[in-house]
């Protein structure tokens, strides 16, 4: 079962490629051979991770973890530009940490506010039209690029619920109990210990005011090292503002009351310390048993809280709620909410700082590889079937440097040489595409 749960996620996201751009020319009357205007293609669709407040389980995606946006259209004639791809936007519970790894690094974004939108991946730009290749000597273009394919990303997806509360304490303590009791939700309740298997949230008000209160499973001792369930739940209470810790006065399952308030303090601090320096509010719960009433004054001695925060309620018999209640709300006034609104229209992944012109150069059994973001967007927009689009790339190797370097290198007539999907034969210095099929790619 753990490992299980469905709190986190693994999902691929592709944003559409972009359109490609058209490689036209206008017949207008008198002009016996018309100028380029073949227009842009539209960009590719997003992926958009999008924080929605009605949700709270990332359940859907065992059933769905691929989204794919749609491809922009093509440019036409008389410089039509294509229509942009639709985006795709994917519903996430607000509190969705996504994470990434791009160039080796892995990168994290929180979307703990509603409404709040992460680019988890980028449509593809459209290809240029043959009118953005006109120049004074060179008025008849037939190139024009194919649209830039879109991202393509694998995220994953882990839900730590923001809760302004969590309910802490051993299996039994009544935690789900007390949730019933103070909000609408309706968990299991049952007298045997890890009832609860997966966190339960509760709005609940308190005169003007409401919070939400989270109540997970129960933790015991090595909680913090995995033991029992809680270890899986804490991080759905690590960003909450305060905890009400709740303890079974009345030791129904033999153990002793005061020993658990210190346990569960300590799981706490071995897994994260700034978990147990979160203001706690203790509810010394099932007073309505006489075994309860019997060890109230002894228990009490134990918990180095303040009369102020610390309670003695039934959740049995709603004795004490409203009390309860009251100080959370008040206390709560106090503690600055950790969750800002949205910062920004739309969130996105920080763009690392590598210079998109380095490039490397890898021998391989037949020639060699030219490895490189610019380079590889370049043959990746190239449509090999126009026979000016082999010139570009030429003036591109050799502007770029790259020729010169490959000369360094030893590169010699009849290598093959190999740039993201393409293989060219190099003769002198020139090169020529080889058609797909007469290769192995990759
Ligand atoms: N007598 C009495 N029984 C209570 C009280 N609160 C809860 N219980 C009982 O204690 C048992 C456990 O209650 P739960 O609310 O399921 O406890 P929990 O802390 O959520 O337990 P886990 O989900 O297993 O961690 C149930 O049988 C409840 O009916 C109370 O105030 N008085
Ligand atoms: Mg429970």
């Amino acid at each position: 079962m753990p490992g299980d749960f469905y709190d986190q996620a693994r999902i691929f996201v592709q944003a559409g490629d972009g359109g490609d751009g058209a490689a036209t020319f206008s017949r207008e009357k008198y002009v016996p051979r018309g100028g380029p205007d073949g227009g842009d293609g539209g960009r590719g669709g997003h992926v958009i991770l999008l924080a929605d407040p009605g949700l709270n389980t990332l359940l859907p995606f065992r059933e769905r973890s691929r989204f794919v946006a749609e491809r922009g259209g093509n440019g036409g004639t008389s410089r039509k530009h294509g229509r942009n791809g639709r985006d795709t936007t994917i519903r996430v519970p607000v509190g969705t940490v996504a994470r990434t790894t791009i160039d080796g690094e892995t990168y994290e974004i929180d979307l703990d506010a509603p409404g709040l939108r992460l680019l988890a991946a980028r449509g593809g730009r459209g290809g240029l039209g043959n009118t953005h290749f006109a120049t004074s000597t060179y008025q008849t273009p037939r190139i024009a690029e194919l649209g830039e394919p879109g991202e393509r990303r694998e995220i994953e997806i882990e839900l730590k619920l923001l809760a302004d509360v969590g309910l802490v304490g051993f299996p039994n303590a009544g935690k789900s109990t007390l949730l019933s009791v103070i909000s609408a939700a309706r968990p299991k309740i049952a007298p045997y210990p890890f009832t609860t298997l997966q966190p339960n949230l509760g709005v609940v008000e308190v005169g003007e005011q409401s919070f939400v209160a989270a109540d997970i499973p129960g933790l015991i001792e090595g909680a913090h090292r995995g033991a029992g369930l809680g270890f899986d739940f804490l991080r759905h209470i690590e960003r909450t503002r305060l905890l009400i810790h709740m303890i079974d006065a009345a030791g129904v399952d033999g153990r002793d009351p005061a020993g658990d308030f210190n346990a569960i303090n300590e799981e706490l601090r071995l897994y994260q310390p700034a978990l147990a320096a979160r203001p706690q509010i203790v509810a010394l719960n099932k007073a309505d048993l006489p075994e309860a009433r019997a060890n109230l004054a002894r228990v009490r001695v134990a918990i180095d809280l303040p009369d102020s925060d610390v309670f003695v309620i039934s959740a049995a018999t709603r004795e004490g709620i409203d009390a309860l209640l009251q100080r959370v709300a008040a206390r709560l006034a106090d503690i600055p909410a950790l969750h800002q609104p949205p910062r920004a229209a739309m969130l996105s992944w920080p763009v690392p700082r590598v210079d998109e012109r380095l490039y490397t150069i890898t021998p391989v059994s037949d020639g060699w590889r030219v490895s490189g973001r610019r380079i590889e967007r370049l043959i990746s927009m190239t449509n090999f079937a126009q026979s000016e689009a082999i010139m570009r790339i030429q003036r591109v190797l050799e502007a770029s440097g790259i020729s010169a370097a490959l000369l360094a290198a030893g590169i010699r007539n009849g290598d093959i040489l190999y740039i993201e999907r393409a293989a060219f034969d190099w003769e002198d210095g020139e090169v020529s595409y080889r058609v797909p099929g007469s290769y192995a790619t990759r």
